[in-house]
């Protein structure tokens, strides 16, 4: 008995660990940038679950993406591998399956986040956009279907089936000149109402599938990771989300006409150009508004889902991030693909039961490949090898706990032979471009990063610790391997 006592208790106080572990809610949206009322408040914009979510999180006021476009953004995110260690810069599209194991071959055996929930206990399950895919590539997928014990809908086509199109005029009939982004008749760069009910599109089906989920959640710990793809375009939902933003209320972002003149060329003027001389600038920032306030609704479907679930109410982290932030017009540039903070930042909102100081704001600097060990040290787990960030629980506890590692966001352009990469800490931005230019911008009192300070003086050494934060030699930008079993074009027609 004597030597039996301490066995039993051991095994009592597993099982109890295991009973105690809380279950992870990880919400990914697309796109999303900060004009939600919790960070920069866009004249108008209707976003009260996010509201509602920052009152019971911390707000990461100054987090940004590892990488400013999805795919590459999202790889970091999952393996906690940053684009400076695998090379994996930009979009890379035609896969089917993780691809990128063998696009970058030091991701080749990473464990995914849900994986690693899984093989500590956890039951790992997915709906939506992940890793990367779009609405309009269906079949190409860089989602690892091995990663998750169950996944909503086929894993390799997470959420082409799921969205419509609403019947489209044809620029020509518009009266629209040719030139529009990503193609004539297509659209996908533009905005329309949607004359459907919200249960006929993508993302409200992704998230009834989170609430069953929800309901069902069984003994264990579970894991689950909700994908919704708007704001991304195309801007479609459905119309009373439009009816929420008349035109003639719509309010553009801040800009300045002569802003590029001492910043680097991000080679996509031509969008602009084309939205100007067309008078489209107000009607896709409505479409992106009804997008947001849309994807906010759906946001407060699964916190309702949440609340009214016992096992899971009170006993649940909560982490909500973009992939990288979204320009409309600001610095002549639409979408993505820059380094500038409006490209870079990122809603992030961390709720962890018990440990988190919710409602607390912070703007320590945060990349988001901090997520992946935030979570395993919230969840007890060992953190692997291959992360590359820092757990941010620290700054859960005490909002104000001061990280010296600054924000790292990196990116290729497409016309230059090495990355480029933009660095932030609570006030400053550095961005070093593959081209040798520099930028550095004082946020507090330019917060749109207006004008260039690199040439004064008086800030060099904000320039020189800053420039610390880029690694001396950051991996060569990844190469499609045409050789990999997880590229379409060996898988045959799928
Ligand atoms: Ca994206």
């Amino acid at each position: 008995m004597r030597f039996l006592l301490p066995v039993i208790t051991i095994l009592a106080l597993g099982s109890l660990q295991v009973e105690s572990k809380p279950h992870v809610l990880f919400i990914a949206i697309d796109d999303l940038n900060d004009y939600i009322s919790p960070l920069d408040n866009h004249p108008g914009v209707q976003t009260p679950h996010f509201e509602r979510l920052a009152r019971r999180s911390v707000n990461f006021a100054n987090a940004h993406c590892a990488a400013p476009v999805c795919h590459a953004s999202r790889v970091a995110i999952m393996t906690g591998v940053h684009p400076t260690r695998s090379g994996i810069y930009r979009n890379m599209f035609g896969a089917r399956g993780p691809r990128w194991r063998h696009e970058s071959r030091i991701l080749e055996k990473a464990v995914v986040l849900s994986q690693h929930f899984r093989d500590h206990g956890y039951r790992a399950v997915g709906g939506g956009k992940i890793f990367h895919t779009l609405q309009w590539t269906p079949h190409d997928s860089q989602n690892d279907p091995e990663a998750w014990d169950d996944y909503r809908g086929d894993p390799n086509n997470p959420i082409a089936p799921d969205w419509p199109r609403p019947e489209l005029v044809p620029d020509d009939k518009a009266g629209l000149t040719k030139g529009r982004p990503l193609g004539g008749h297509s659209q996908l760069f533009g905005a329309a109402p949607l004359e459907l009910p919200d249960e006929k599109t993508g993302d409200h089906m992704v998230v009834d599938w989170a609430i069953e989920q929800m309901k069902s959640v069984k003994k264990g710990p579970l894991f689950m990771a909700v994908g919704l793809f708007r704001p991304h375009i195309p801007w479609e939902v459905p119309r009373k989300w439009f009816d929420k933003y008349p035109l003639e209320d719509v309010k553009l972002p801040p800009h300045r006409e002569d802003d590029l003149s001492d910043a680097h060329h991000h080679g996509r003027t031509h969008w602009h150009k084309w939205v100007v001389e067309n008078g489209q600038w107000e009607k896709l920032m409505q479409g992106y508004l009804a997008s947001i306030t849309y994807v906010d609704h759906q946001l407060g479907r699964l916190l309702d889902a949440l609340d009214a679930t016992p096992a899971m109410k009170g006993n649940t982290i909560i982490v909500l991030w973009s992939d990288h932030g979204f320009h409309i017009g600001e610095k002549a540039n639409w979408e993505k693909f820059a380094l500038w903070d409006q490209t870079t930042r990122v809603p992030l909102f961390i709720h962890a039961p018990g440990v988190s100081r919710d409602g607390a704001r912070t703007r320590q600097p945060a990349t988001l490949t901090d997520v992946y060990p935030t979570l395993c040290e919230l969840a007890g787990l060992p953190i692997p090898e291959q992360c590359d960030g820092l757990s941010l629980v620290a700054q859960l506890k005490d909002p104000g706990t001061r990280r010296d590692r600054p924000a790292l966001c990196s990116f290729q352009f497409w016309n230059e032979k090495a990355p480029s990469h933009g660095v932030a800490d609570e006030r400053y931005r550095f961005i070093r471009y593959g081209n040798g230019f520099e930028e550095l911008y004082d946020l507090k009192n330019d917060p749109h990063e207006y004008e260039n300070l690199i040439d004064d003086s008086k800030l060099a050494s904000v320039k020189t610790r800053l420039a610390q934060g880029i690694p001396a030699n950051p991996a060569p930008l990844a190469v499609l391997p045409k050789d990999s079993p997880h590229h379409r074009a060996n898988q045959g027609k799928k």
